[in-house]
């Protein structure tokens, strides 16, 4: 083990071995072969700069899970073009950070046709996108006025920050979470804000995995630790277009798996990026059946006797009847679940879970005999599975396979979690702390500002209060497309803010007209990164930690100002100016708060070394992270944060909730991960009218909406709706047809691609599409929120929106 990952360390193997060594790295690689063969210093060479050209590190800190550099060349005041990392070598752990196309497309967003130039006020209906330009003064007085108002009618927990992605790689523009945004400064000085809880992203695992694991937030082993591993098999999990970036995560798990030599096995009801000819196999799952198909490969390593039983003894609580707690009834035990020997008498045979999942009985068998044998496996899954109709359940049925096994805490094996990586400890910009207690669940913001008051605990998830206390009336949009483009059920969310009576006051802070901006009240200018500095960080970077000084590029562009300009001068008129900026403008912030990180990591280089090198990366020192090591080695000495200190198959606190909280009668949330039917899944009544599953995915055009507008990468990764070729012969469509996709909360019309790499009675569309409705609120943008549902799921009261619905029609041959 140390000796692998010294090699990573000091790079004792050249990718040129690997290539030589591997033939699946020699494939995976080939595009690269002729530069690898040149010397590494000039693999880092970049063009020179032009005469009167400067060149300036800058950065692209939108939420695609990675953080990449970027270097503007600047030609009078104007980037001319963008280049990338060229520190480092092209060594596996200290490679260079290498920006991908969205990145390298940035002066197309800058330059772009859709950039706010001056702050502006609605003088339409909310979304017509009608708006008369105003000063900044008018804004501001405005902004502080309404305010104050509310606040005083109200109270503070009418003011809500609504969730936003856009910049959250800043530090003084960092955009999320919410309370760690400057917006949540000034709120704090001025009596505070209504909470949130959860995200679009991790809602239903983050609650999941906690009953499972405790301590909030269930870890993995880190993506190098695949070098160790013999099988990987990945749920739900698409690196490739997910955590793109060359310095990022998908690079670790290419290198990693071809140092390993591993099998790779994707379940995805598509054949993505990821597996595309690096994966060992395939196995297409009809969306929300994961916990079926783990279900019935139990069944075969219970009934094979392949399960890892000392494990399941000394570590785990309520896999088998000896481990369960006091208060569980008899026969609640997974097992006994399993077997059918619980309440449903029902064997979760491979023959039983091949109804549900679609999945061979024979390739449930094999798949689960591999995985029982191969010794470690590292069991991950990303998080499509868990934006589901039952995610939470799904998230703790993929851990299962990690516990039967006995890979938890294990070089080469994991959690059943996503990876986990290393990142630098960097001070953050205080943002104080919020008097109001109240918070909801991320998701139900629009149902806070129809019933909010209505809203309670046991039926809403309301934290904090019992009940809240006031409907939401102010929206706080700060650099997020979540009013409309990213939020679920878009006409349904149209009608909520088109009365102005509910919520009275929307202000959208953008770099662009997104179709949320369409729906301010004011709406305000803001600096992309190139137009002011700030430290960038917070990549999901592997296990080389790093952060950007993003200097100032080029000058403001039109009217627009930076968040920091823009809070401190509402503060101002609030009365609380001098609270707000202690003394300091912004580029004193980014000092003091380096001072501050210095302090605590006196190796790092100074505040002005810092701006002219651009980035600065460390390796993990401790090396493989493997997720409850110690744990594992010592279950007495490091107990889990669950109640029992152990891993709870079984959860109480589950049980509990299930018993006292209200539910609707389709909605299950059991103390184990049990199969659920869920409403629009595979066996919903409703497929005789929507016969096909419609899921989402993350897609490599965009970050979810943001680049949405740049021409060229539209183009090169086109919006289309991925349809089997059997479904679509059965409907006369062929590839590159005009299609409606429908349901009863909207329509989209956009071309098919007919392909094989989806699942027959499944369709699936890339999130983030533009949506741009044509008057009669058919889509023409293809944006999935139009189709997806408002419904949360039971417990995270989290986001579904990968389970919907729908029907496909042909509109028009190519
Ligand atoms: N159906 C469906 N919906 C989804 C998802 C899904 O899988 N399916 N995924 C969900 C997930 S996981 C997430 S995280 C959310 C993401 O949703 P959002 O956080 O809304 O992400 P974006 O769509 O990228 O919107 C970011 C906005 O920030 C703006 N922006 C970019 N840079 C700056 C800047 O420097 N300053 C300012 N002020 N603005 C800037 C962009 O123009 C854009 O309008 O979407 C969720 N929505
Ligand atoms: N290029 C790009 N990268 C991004 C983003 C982006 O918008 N663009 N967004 C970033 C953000 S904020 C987030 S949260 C992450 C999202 O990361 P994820 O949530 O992991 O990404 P998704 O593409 O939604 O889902 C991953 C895979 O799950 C599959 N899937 C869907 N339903 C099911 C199911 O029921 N079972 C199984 N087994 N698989 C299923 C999908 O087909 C998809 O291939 O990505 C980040 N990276
Ligand atoms: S979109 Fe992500 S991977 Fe691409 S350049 Fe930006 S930060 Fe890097
Ligand atoms: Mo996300």
């Amino acid at each position: 083990m140390k000796d692998a990952q010294e090699s990573l360390l000091t790079g004792g193997l050249t990718r040129r071995d690997f290539i030589k060594s591997s033939g699946v790295a020699a494939v995976g690689l080939a595009a690269t072969a002729g530069a690898v063969a040149l010397p590494f210093k000039s693999m880092a060479a970049s063009a020179p700069a032009a005469k009167d050209e400067k060149i300036v590190w800058s950065a692209c800190t939108v939420n695609c899970g990675s953080r990449c550099p970027l270097r503007m060349h600047v030609v009078d005041g104007e980037i001319t073009w963008v280049e990338t990392d060229n520190t480092g070598n092209d060594l596996y752990g200290n490679h260079q950070v290498r920006a991908c196309l969205r990145g390298r497309s940035m002066r197309r967003r800058i330059y772009n046709p859709d950039r706010l130039k001056y702050p502006m006020k609605r003088i339409g209906k909310r979304g017509e996108g009608k708006f008369k330009r105003i000063s900044w003064d008018e804004a501001y007085d405005e902004i502080a006025a309404s305010m104050k108002r509310i606040i005083k009618e109200y109270g503070n927990e009418a003011i809500y920050l609504n969730y936003g992605t856009g910049t959250l790689g800043g530090t003084v523009t960092k955009s999320w979470p919410p309370g760690s945004t400057l917006i949540a400064r000034l709120m704090n000085l001025t009596g505070g804000y209504l909470n949130h809880y959860g995200d679009y992203s991790t809602a239903q695992i983050t609650v999941g995995l906690d009953y499972t694991y405790g301590g909030g937030w269930a870890d993995g082993n880190s993506f190098s630790d695949l070098e160790n591993s013999k099988l990987i098999v990945q749920f739900g999990n698409n690196p490739a277009e997910t955590r793109m970036s060359g310095g990022g995560l998908t690079y670790y798990l290419a290198e990693a798996k071809a140092r390993s030599n591993a099998r790779m096995i994707v379940v995805d009801p598509r054949y993505t990026d990821t597996a595309g000819g690096r994966e060992e196999l395939w196995i297409p799952i009809r969306p929300g059946t994961d916990t079926a198909f783990v279900a019935a490969m139990a069944y075969v390593m219970i009934t094979e006797d392949l399960v890892d039983q000392p494990f399941l003894d000394k570590y785990c609580v309520g896999y088998d009847e000896n481990t369960l707690p006091a208060s569980a009834p008899a026969r609640s035990d997974y097992k006994s679940y399993i077997l059918g020997l619980g309440p449903d008498g029902i064997a979760k045979t491979p023959e039983w879970a091949t109804r549900i999942t679609g999945i061979p009985v024979e390739t449930i068998i094999q798949t689960a005999r591999e995985i029982a044998t191969a010794k470690p496996c590292a069991i991950l899954q990303g998080w499509g599975l868990q934006r589901t109709a039952a995610g939470e359940i799904a998230s703790r049925s993929i851990a299962m396979l990690a516990l039967l096994t006995g890979n938890v805490g294990i070089n080469g094996g994991g959690t059943g979690a996503r990876e986990s990586d290393y990142s630098i400890p960097f001070v953050r910009f205080p943002t104080l702390t919020n008097p109001v207690k109240a918070s909801i669940p991320m998701f139900l913001w629009t149902d806070a500002i129809v019933r909010g008051t209505e809203m309670t605990a046991t039926r809403d998830g309301i934290r904090g209060v019992d009940k809240l206390k006031a409907p939401i009336k102010f929206i706080w949009n700060y650099a997020g497309n979540c009013l409309i483009n990213q939020h679920a059920d878009i006409n349904r969310t149209h009608d909520i803010l088109q009365d102005e009576k509910a919520c009275e006051m929307i202000v959208v802070i953008d770099n662009h007209m997104t179709s949320s901006a369409k729906y301010a009240d004011i709406v305000l200018p803001d600096l992309t990164t190139s137009e002011q500095a700030d430290f960038c960080m917070d990549a999901f970077a592997g296990n080389m930690g790093y952060f950007i000084f993003a200097d100032q590029a080029i000058a403001p562009q039109f009217e627009s100002k930076g968040i920091y300009e823009i809070c401190s001068e509402i503060a101002e008129r609030m009365g609380v100016g001098e609270a707000f900026t202690e003394g300091r403008d912004q580029e004193g912030w980014l000092r003091h708060l380096y001072t501050l990180t210095k302090k605590q990591d006196p190796g790092l280089p100074d505040f002005e070394t810092m701006r002219k090198q651009g980035i600065y990366k460390r390796r993990d020192p401790d090396g493989h992270y493997v997720a409850y090591k110690a744990f594992r080695e010592d279950p007495q000495g490091n107990p889990l944060g669950t109640p029992s200190g152990k891993i709870e198959i079984y959860s109480e606190r589950l049980a509990q909730i299930a018993a006292t909280w209200e539910l609707k009668e389709d909605e299950v949330i059991h103390p184990l991960p049990v199969y659920v039917s869920t409403f629009e899944g595979w066996d919903d009544k409703k497929r005789t009218i929507y016969p096909l599953q419609l899921t989402g995915f993350h897609y490599k055009a965009r970050t979810h909406s943001t680049y949405g507008n740049v021409d060229i990468l539209k183009d090169a990764a086109r919006q289309e709706l991925w349809i089997n070729p059997l479904d679509a012969d059965e409907r006369g469509i062929q590839q590159g047809d005009l299609i409606r996709i429908f349901n009863d909360r909207g329509e989209v019309h956009i071309p098919a691609k007919v392909t094989p790499r989806i699942l027959p009675g499944v369709v699936a569309l890339g999130e983030g599409g533009w949506y741009a409705p044509d008057g009669s609120k058919v889509d023409k943008g293809g944006c999935i929120n139009v189709l997806t549902t408002q419904r949360p799921s039971p417990l995270a009261k989290g986001n579904p929106q990968h389970t919907n619905l729908v029907d496909v029609q042909l509109v028009k041959k190519a």
